[in-house]
């Protein structure tokens, strides 16, 4: 049964039905479903399948857009339900997606989970420039610096911005990720941490603020 509804919930966001998402959503909860796990195996897998059949020219733009939006009724509801990791201790996280990049939908996921996992999220949203995540870090005094790019074109401004945020902060934790990252560029970029989903995000951010 637990498969079906997590199957269920994918499907809808494929296929971008928000009825059916707010359905299945709701069944997680009345069956005492774990909602991360839903989120993971349900939401997160069906955004998957839409981000590959885009890439087959299987869906376009507005497809998109539904589904999105069908994945976020789903979280709207599961939401609340995720239980909060207490054993984290509270760090900042300063998370935004880079400089002309609107892509957004993978660094919700990031800080819906790293939420869930205990930390502060200050989310800057969707094209931040490399000034307004430096001001940021030092404002807040944040232990980490998370930034997301979907694109070619956005992802070259996070060597800049690692070293800025460095040197107003130099013991600031830098994590990058999004599609076309890879752990070597992460790597080529002076990053402490790269992960290729949220789930590993969140695993990576712990270990690097050193809580597991
Ligand atoms: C959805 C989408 C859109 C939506 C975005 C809606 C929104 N509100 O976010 C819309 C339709 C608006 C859009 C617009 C455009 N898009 Co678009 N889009 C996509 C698509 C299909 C899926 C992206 C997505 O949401 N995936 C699902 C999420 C869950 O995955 P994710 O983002 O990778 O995130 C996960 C991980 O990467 C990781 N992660 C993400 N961030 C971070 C951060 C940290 C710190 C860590 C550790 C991990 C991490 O965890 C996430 C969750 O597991 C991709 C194709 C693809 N295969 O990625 C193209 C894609 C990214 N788009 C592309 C392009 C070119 C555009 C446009 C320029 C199109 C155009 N000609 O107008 C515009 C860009 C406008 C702009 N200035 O940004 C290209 C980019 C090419 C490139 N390499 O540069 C892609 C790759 C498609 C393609 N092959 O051409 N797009």
């Amino acid at each position: 049964m637990k498969q079906e509804i997590f199957d269920g919930l994918a499907e809808a966001v494929v296929s971008g039905d928000t009825e059916k998402a707010e359905k299945f959503a709701k069944e997680v909860i009345s069956n005492g479903l774990d909602a991360y796990e839903a989120i993971m195996d349900g939401c997160s897998k069906g955004m998957g399948i839409v981000s590959q059949r885009y890439e087959a020219g299987e869906m376009y733009v507005p497809e998109i857009l539904c589904s999105a939006e069908a994945m976020n009724v789903a979280i709207e509801i599961l939401k609340p339900h995720i239980k909060a990791d207490p054993a984290v201790s509270p760090k900042k996280v300063v998370l935004g997606v880079t400089k002309g990049d609107v892509h957004e939908i993978g660094k919700n996921l990031v800080k819906l989970l790293m939420e869930a996992a205990g930390f502060k999220v200050i989310d800057l949203g969707r094209d931040v420039s490399t000034e307004t995540f430096v001001e940021t870090v030092k404002r807040e005094d944040a232990d980490i610096c998370a930034m997301s790019a979907l694109m070619t074109t956005s992802m070259i401004f996070m060597p800049e911005t690692i070293k800025q945020v460095k040197k107003v902060k130099p013991d600031i934790i830098t994590m990058v990720g999004g599609g076309p990252l890879s752990p070597d560029v992460a790597e080529n970029y002076g990053a402490d941490g790269y992960a290729k989903d949220a789930a590993t995000a969140v695993k990576i951010a712990k270990k690097l603020v050193g809580d597991i």
